[in-house]
């Protein structure tokens, strides 16, 4: 802080310093070999760039004479900002279900971490991390926006169910982690497959009513109502089907 000249000497140069209230600062008035006062402006407290970017203080200078005679000046410090926020995202978790078979690059869900620093310090992003190859082969996050879409094709049949880990770091190397659970939602994509596994024929005409001709195995690959099979046989034939299992 500079020196308040004050042409008089004696008793009517410069006698005391004083600064505006404030929350961070103090001053500590030095004097010099010559008997000149100087005033040192000192940290007292931290400051949170956050919280407030700037600070504008007042220092006032004031002589010893009769009448007193004062001089101020106006000191204004600007924070520059440490990375001392990590990013952190909107979520924890997020949940998302998603239809199988869904076209390749549909937006599956967007995270967003935020962070209060600024610049650089700011600057996220987004990174895949304790995530499955065979997952990391389905879905892309994109880096700049956390924007996640699919990839591959999504096949409820072979998974129905999906976690990835998602990172957050910021330019100055704070690091923040969520996670990202997608559900697969079933759709009719199989039809049912019929397989016989074992047939008598010839049949003998006097058969009884009641011989087992033929076992048939029906399967569908799919769940719930999709995977439901009703078998019929053509009317006319003589034979019927019957369950021996659901
Ligand atoms: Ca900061
Ligand atoms: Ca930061
Ligand atoms: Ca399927
Ligand atoms: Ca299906």
């Amino acid at each position: 802080v500079g020196v308040a000249q004050d042409p008089d000497s004696g008793i009517n140069s410069v006698k005391s310093y004083q600064l505006s209230k404030n929350a961070h600062f103090t001053l500590a008035v030095k004097e010099s070999p010559d008997g000149n006062k100087y005033p040192e402006l000192v940290l007292d407290k931290p400051m949170d760039r956050e919280k407030q970017s700037s600070h504008i203080l007042i220092l006032t200078a004031v002589d010893g004479g009769d009448p007193v005679r004062s001089g101020t000046a106006q000191i204004r410090i600007n924070v520059t900002d440490a990375n001392d926020n990590p990013p952190v995202f909107t979520e924890e978790i997020y949940k998302v279900s998603l239809r199988e078979n869904l076209p390749k690059d549909s937006l599956v869900l967007q995270v967003r971490a935020a962070d209060k620093d600024e610049g650089s310090n700011a600057q996220i992003t987004y990174f895949l991390s304790n995530t499955q190859d065979h997952t990391r082969t389905l879905f892309y996050l994109n880096p700049e926006n956390g924007r996640i879409t699919n990839k591959g094709d999504i096949d409820f049949e072979e998974t129905n169910t999906f976690m990835l880990g998602v990172e957050a770091r910021d330019g100055g190397g704070q690091i923040a982690h969520s996670k990202v659970q997608i559900e697969i939602i079933d759709e009719n994509d199989n039809s049912p497959e019929v397989t016989f596994t074992s047939v008598s024929s010839p049949i003998p005409e006097d058969s009884l009513p009641g011989t087992v001709i033929a076992l048939i195995k029906v399967r569908d690959q799919d769940t719930g109502e999709n995977g439901e099979v009703k078998c019929h046989i053509e009317h006319n034939l003589p034979f019927k089907i019957t369950s021996t299992s659901n």
